[in-house]
């Protein structure tokens, strides 16, 4: 029986401690057996799962990793589902992807079954099927499909990016080659598991190089910090927002643990950041406060790592290095032309193995993404002195905010919804810790009141807690071109 790369090397880490959650270490060889028998459970006596979609709602833990390889090694596509998401979001993800079952731990049932039902959607607890007996498990090639991960952009409702084992096998041995992991690494997980830098830059690049994966619920400073001091990792990966909150908390330590602290990040041998711009003034706080110089690259849930600060040479505060290996790069200009020079500007598109194979149920949106078989990424760089530097997306309508991609148009369609909306205008401005915050102007229906407390309240139980609007305007009417349509870096302006 052929098995997948990732699963057959786990075979040979064997005693070596994979995952520590829930206070306890767990070993390769008990993340082979368990998702061995999760996969005979999906599988309930059929050959292969042949692509059905499997969703799961787990935090980073052993049964994350084991349902994820189960419903591999059973032939299913893996759709891991946001802990944050309100309901709403959460139907969309089901019935586009056209979910087979949702798999969560026993304790949370409870929050899905509502839902579950109504969609009519076989609702399982992991314990359940963690049981039992092995079974023959199907032969699963590389070019199969693997996951579908949900992500916002120019249209309203986020879509499907579909990647194959072999798309995320190639995003990892990149990674694992430039940053040179090794089996004795060992980092702490925190990012969410429904988007690649969480799913394969930390775990899957720490389950492939056989290190251990130290996994926590969520990010929190105090625990974290102290794992950090006693020297427990020698690898860290976090998106900006989360540096600046660690320079506050280290800001706020009193000397000693400061001191701590500072020592264990010295000790690490790679910090890494990435999945929004990391400022420069950021970039040297945290060298000044820790002595470590942050490796910043560059990525997308499309195509996995692309560009890469390197691990030994000039890592440049506010530029994204160099193409990572096997990832091939141009940049285009507004009139289709390749870019050659340096200090010109220009899409940056991308060809490699990494790169998804298509949004789900979308034929029409693939194919429009891509040019003569380049990806186009929606963003914009320079070359600057041999490094790429990021400048910033093509479309105002797409928002990052604490390292979301968020698209305008989806909170704007849900806010049309507010009785007291009559039109809105949905921005990203700055903001230090999050990188950009979400703002709304809205024209209200005549004689309504509205106020942001009570929008918030409103909007909380349809999305996501980072797509809340945190700037709100009540306008007579909002700035428009000649044609009527509303100018969006105007709206931006009035938040001043
Ligand atoms: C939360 N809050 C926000 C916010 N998010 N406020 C403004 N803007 C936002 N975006 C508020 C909450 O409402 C709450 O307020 C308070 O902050 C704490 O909320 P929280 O959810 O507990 O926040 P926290 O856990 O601190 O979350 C911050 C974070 C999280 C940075 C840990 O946002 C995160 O995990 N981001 C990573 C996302 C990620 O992995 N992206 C990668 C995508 S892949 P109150 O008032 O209620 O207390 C990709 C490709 C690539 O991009 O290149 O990697
Ligand atoms: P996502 O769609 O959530 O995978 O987000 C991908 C987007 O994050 C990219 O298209 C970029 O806009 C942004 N991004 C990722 N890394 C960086 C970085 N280092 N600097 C600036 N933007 C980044």
């Amino acid at each position: 029986m052929s098995e997948l790369e990732i699963i057959r090397r786990a075979g040979d880490f064997g005693s070596r401690t994979a995952l520590r959650s829930g206070g306890r270490d767990h070993t390769y060889a008990s993340l082979v057996s368990r998702s061995a028998l999760i996969a005979a459970r999906l599988l309930d006596g059929s050959a292969d799962l042949g692509e059905r979609r499997i969703a799961f709602r787990i935090p980073a833990s052993l049964d994350y990793a084991a349902v994820q390889w189960g419903i591999w090694r059973a032939g299913g596509i893996a759709v891991p589902l946001s802990l944050s998401a309100a309901e709403p979001e959460l139907e969309h993800v089901l019935t586009d992807a056209r979910v087979d079952r949702i798999l969560a731990p026993e304790a949370d049932l409870g929050g899905l079954r509502p839902l579950a039902e109504r969609l009519s959607l076989p609702l399982e607890s992991i314990e359940s099927l963690a049981s039992g007996e092995p079974a023959p498990l199907p032969s699963v090639g590389d070019s199969r499909r693997a996951m579908i991960l949900y992500t916002s952009g120019t249209t309203s409702k986020p879509k499907g990016v579909v990647s194959t084992h072999a798309n995320i096998r190639a995003q990892i041995v990149t990674l694992i080659d430039a940053w040179g992991w090794e089996k004795d690494d060992s980092i702490p997980l925190f990012l969410p598991l429904h988007h690649v830098h969480g799913i394969v830059n930390v775990l899957g690049c720490g389950l492939w190089a056989g290190a251990r994966v130290d996994c926590f619920r969520s990010f929190d400073p105090a625990p974290l910090l102290e794992r950090v001091a006693a020297n427990d990792y020698s690898v860290f990966m976090a998106v900006p927002t989360i540096y600046v909150k660690l320079i506050r908390s280290l800001e706020e330590s009193d000397e000693p643990d400061r001191a701590r602290f500072a020592a264990g990040f010295r000790q690490m041998r790679l910090m890494v950041s990435g999945s929004a711009a990391l400022p420069a003034s950021v970039h040297r706080q945290w060298t000044r406060l820790t002595g470590q110089e942050l490796l910043e690259r560059y990525g997308m849930t499309e195509i996995g790592m692309a560009l890469s600060n390197p691990l030994r040479g000039e890592r440049r505060p506010g530029a994204v290095g160099l193409p990572l290996p096997d990832v091939t790069i141009r940049l285009v200009g507004e009139t289709g032309e390749v870019i050659e020079d340096e200090d010109v500007p220009g899409e940056i598109q991308v060809r490699g193995p990494g790169v998804f194979s298509e949004y789900w149920d979308k034929p029409e949106v693939t194919r429009d993404s891509f040019v003569d078989g380049w990806f186009r990424t929606g963003d914009m760089a320079v070359v600057e002195k041999g490094y790429y530097r990021i400048m910033g997306r093509l479309s105002v309508d797409i928002i990052k905010s604490g390292g979301y991609k968020l698209s305008a148009l989806e909170i704007e369609d849900t806010l049309r919804t507010h009785p007291a909306v009559r039109e809105c205008a949905v921005v990203g401005i700055p903001d230090e810790t999050w990188g950009e915050t979400v703002a709304a102007a809205v024209i209200t229906q005549s004689g309504a009141e509205l106020d942001l407390p009570a929008l918030t309240e409103w909007a909380r139980a349809r999305m996501s807690s980072y797509k809340l609007p945190r700037s709100l305007l009540v306008v007579e009417d909002l700035p428009r071109n000649a044609m009527g349509k509303v100018t969006k870096p105007a709206v931006r302006e009035m938040f001043g």
